[in-house]
């Protein structure tokens, strides 16, 4: 993308990638489009939550056993119904929902598989702390014929595009096509959302690292000593990292994302039944280990490349080490048992 281009609109910066992408039918930016209305709608409802009956709980249980906020649902019906009319998906999967949705045959259908997580940290927001929407697309693998559990289950690294948007003090689309990474900051006045952040990258090394330490004594020895070493004071000659860990991913992760570090959920013993600690790999560390990697980042499991893994059901769970690929990589020499014991 040749001229300076900070300013533009989320659409013309797509329209501009479409002209430069062979074959490009405008199938994806139509697609993006309904994906950033969504988020528009998501963040009216947000910015007013405090001021009618969207606060609290719908009562019902999501497939993890987590309470639904009222607001998870909004943003999760909010985003199946404005996606399924852009007519360019095929099937869409959502943190909040057991299956595939497949979209009825009577709508227009596309290429276009999204996966999603409708309000990331939603646990978060009675408290008004940061949430996020985070989202993933693929392309089918067949042309036409119903939607196989298969071709959902696609490693990270096939990819089309992903990223995440960022309710906080401003509201924030952050994503990527493979093309870089790229900010854009909604106007709330306008309503659109400009170009703010350019071509993103992380710092090959942080100075920062998240995660929940009350899940130490649960860890395994590897982690703790990382976690450990981040914390000596001769760490790096520069003295102990600063711990920042906000417990909504999408925060923390767009924190490292601009001043570089690391965001940890490692596996842990706390509950026989996530082994592989609370993230879903589909929904939340697949998509953030794309945008990483394309800031000059990097993401594993601890030892392997998340963008790798071949997800076995739709819902799994995954250790995440994702931010400056300098820390990720010391991350897996601990956790792997190659750093020698200090
Ligand atoms: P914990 C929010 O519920 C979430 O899925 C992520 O956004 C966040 O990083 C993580 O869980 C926080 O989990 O166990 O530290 O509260």
């Amino acid at each position: 993308m040749g001229i300076k281009s900070v300013g533009i609109t989320v659409t013309e910066h797509l329209l501009r990638q479409q002209r430069e992408t062979p074959r490009a039918t405008g199938a994806f930016t139509m697609l993006f489009n309904e994906l950033v209305v969504a988020a528009k709608l998501i963040h009216r409802e947000l910015n007013k939550a405090g001021l009618n009956d969207i606060y609290g709980f719908t009562g019902e249980t999501n497939v993890y056993g987590e309470k639904v906020q009222k607001l998870d649902d909004y943003a999760h019906r909010t985003l199946i119904r404005r996606l399924t009319q852009a007519g360019q998906l095929c099937a869409i999967a959502s943190e909040e929902d057991a299956d595939v949705i497949e979209i009825p045959a009577e709508v227009p259908r596309g290429p276009y598989i999204l996966l999603m997580d409708p309000l990331d940290g939603s646990s978060n927001i009675d408290v008004n702390v940061s949430v996020g929407t985070i989202f993933s697309i693929y392309r089918r693998k067949k042309e036409t014929g119903p939607v196989t559990l298969d071709e959902v289950l696609q490693k990270g690294s096939q990819q089309v595009a992903a990223g995440y948007f960022i309710y906080g003090s401003s509201t924030m689309l952050v994503y990527s096509t493979g093309q870089g990474v790229h900010g854009f900051t909604l106007h709330p006045a306008i309503g659109e959302f400009f170009l703010s952040h350019e071509n993103i990258t992380m710092p090959a090394r942080g100075r920062i690292f998240s995660v929940n330490e009350g899940n130490y004594c649960y860890w395994d020895e590897g982690v703790r000593r990382y976690v450990d070493h981040l914390k000596s004071p001769e760490v790096h000659r520069g003295g102990p990292y600063t711990a920042r860990y906000i417990g909504s991913l999408v925060s923390d992760f767009h924190r490292n994302l601009l001043k570089g570090g690391i965001f940890m959920y490692p596996a842990d013993r706390k509950d026989p039944k996530k082994p592989h600690g609370k993230l879903r790999l589909l929904f939340e560390a697949a998509p953030m280990a794309f945008v990483a990697e394309q800031a000059g980042g990097a993401a594993t499991d601890g030892s392997r490349r998340i963008l790798d893994l071949e997800p076995e059901t739709l819902h799994d769970r995954v250790p995440l080490f994702v931010g400056s690929r300098e820390d990720v990589e010391e991350a897996r020499r601990f956790v792997s048992g190659q750093e020698p014991a200090s």
